[in-house]
């Protein structure tokens, strides 16, 4: 007998190759999925391996038993469980002891089914392209990162790891891929700061867009020093665009019994400076703009001290559009800014931007904001804290 093994994209495709060079009377002996790997395996890549033979001495032929699947998953196991049943029909057929490879004609109703099934297999699987790349097993978890809105290039470091790690295991527990993603994700984060107000530096801009929450976040914070540290606080702000946004200041310093100083220049923000010099803390708010206007930012830098007295945040929402949040972070990048506040944290499921933009900008992250309430709703960052954040909806 004379055998050879075919490699094609799909079995119709085999078979074509078989009838080119073995002629009409070729038997397939074998079929099965090949999977090539490259990359660590990360990248497969799927084609069907056919051996097909001719031997018309030969009047029997026995099939021999469907091969084992390289990879086990349950997209290889339909397509064996497919291809099987193709070459079962193609077995059966009546008319010989050696199973001929017929024109499609004469393929039965059933069978053409089959190969169709298969064709649309293929086709579900060439969609899933990042996805295939890893084993079945690990699709809860990759996709728990994605729910997260973890960075795609965070995601295939992640699941490189894990990949190589669970390479020989037989089955992946879910735990220990926590415990592997927070140990890449800390490993990434450590050497950023990661902590709330130093008490070492006196002034404290905060910056940022619009209604982010800059100044909710600024009286939670002046509250915190005031209630827990005992410090003496003041405010000086530069929102001199709206009534309602000085009254809201005011309104919060008053309950913490501070002095509240209006800056609407340059002399302003000097004298008021001035008069706040007996305080240990003095909290800077500053008006949000739109943050496309490019000039706000120049105009931030000429009126506040952005000195080595001065430590600045920049308050981004959970809300934003991480492609905006990145926008923001591009404009505001001539100032020295230190850490991140993200506020709003309590309206999104997705805690991943918080990491990706720390990583992104190499920058550190000094609280985030869980509501409205004042001064409740703040927590001051903590590197496992925020890395218990992150899974903290996979327990929901
Ligand atoms: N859900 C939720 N709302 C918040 C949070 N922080 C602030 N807010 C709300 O967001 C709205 C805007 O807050 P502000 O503190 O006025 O925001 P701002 O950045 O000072 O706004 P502008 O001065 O107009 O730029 C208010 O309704 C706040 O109560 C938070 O952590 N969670
Ligand atoms: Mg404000």
């Amino acid at each position: 007998m004379k055998m050879k093994k075919y490699y094609a994209s799909s079995i119709p495709e085999a078979m074509k190759q078989v009838r080119a060079e073995l002629g009409e009377d070729a038997v397939i002996l074998n079929s099965k999925v090949v999977i090539t790997k490259k990359f660590f395996g990360m990248i497969k890549k799927k084609s069907f391996e056919v051996v097909a033979g001719v031997d018309v001495m030969e009047p029997s032929y026995v099939a021999p038993a469907p091969a084992v699947l390289p990879v086990e998953t349950k997209e290889n196991a339909r397509l064996q469980e497919i291809t099987n049943a193709i070459q079962a029909k193609v077995h059966q057929e009546p008319t010989s002891h050696v199973a001929a490879v017929h024109e499609d004609t004469s393929i039965s109703e059933e069978l053409r089914k089959e190969i169709a099934d298969l064709k649309s297999l293929m086709q579900s699987m060439h969609k899933k392209t990042t996805q295939a790349q890893y084993p079945d097993e690990l699709f809860p978890f990759i996709e728990y990162l994605r729910q997260q809105e973890l960075s795609e290039e965070l995601i295939t470091t992640i699941g490189d790891e894990l990949f190589m790690h669970f390479k020989e295991a037989s089955e992946i527990n879910f735990s220990q891929c926590k415990l592997i993603t927070k140990n890449l994700l800390r490993k990434q984060l450590e050497a950023l700061p990661v902590g709330g107000l130093s008490y070492e530096r006196k002034y404290i801009n905060v910056l940022g867009p619009t209604g982010v929450g800059k100044t909710t976040t600024i009286a939670k914070m002046a509250a915190r020093a005031v209630l827990e540290k005992k410090k003496k606080v003041g405010f000086i702000t530069t929102d001199t665009y709206r009534i309602a946004a000085i009254e809201q200041l005011k309104t919060y310093a008053g309950l913490l019994q501070a002095p509240v100083e209006i800056a609407y220049n340059a002399t302003d923000f000097e004298q008021a400076i001035q008069s706040l010099s007996h305080l240990d803390l003095v909290f800077i708010d500053t008006a949000g703009r739109n943050y496309k206007e490019v000039k706000y930012v120049d105009d931030l830098q000429r009126l506040i001290k952005f000195d080595d007295q001065a430590e600045s945040y920049l308050v981004l929402a959970m809300t934003t559009k991480e492609k905006d949040m990145e926008n923001i972070v591009d404009q505001f990048k001539q100032l020295p800014i230190e850490k991140f506040i993200f506020t709003k944290i309590d309206e999104t499921n997705s805690i991943g931007t918080m990491i990706n933009l720390m990583i992104k900008y190499n920058k550190g992250l000094a609280y985030y904001t869980n509501g409205q309430e004042v001064p409740e709703d703040i927590e001051e960052a903590d590197l496992e804290a925020v890395l218990n954040l992150f899974f903290q909806g996979e327990e929901k």
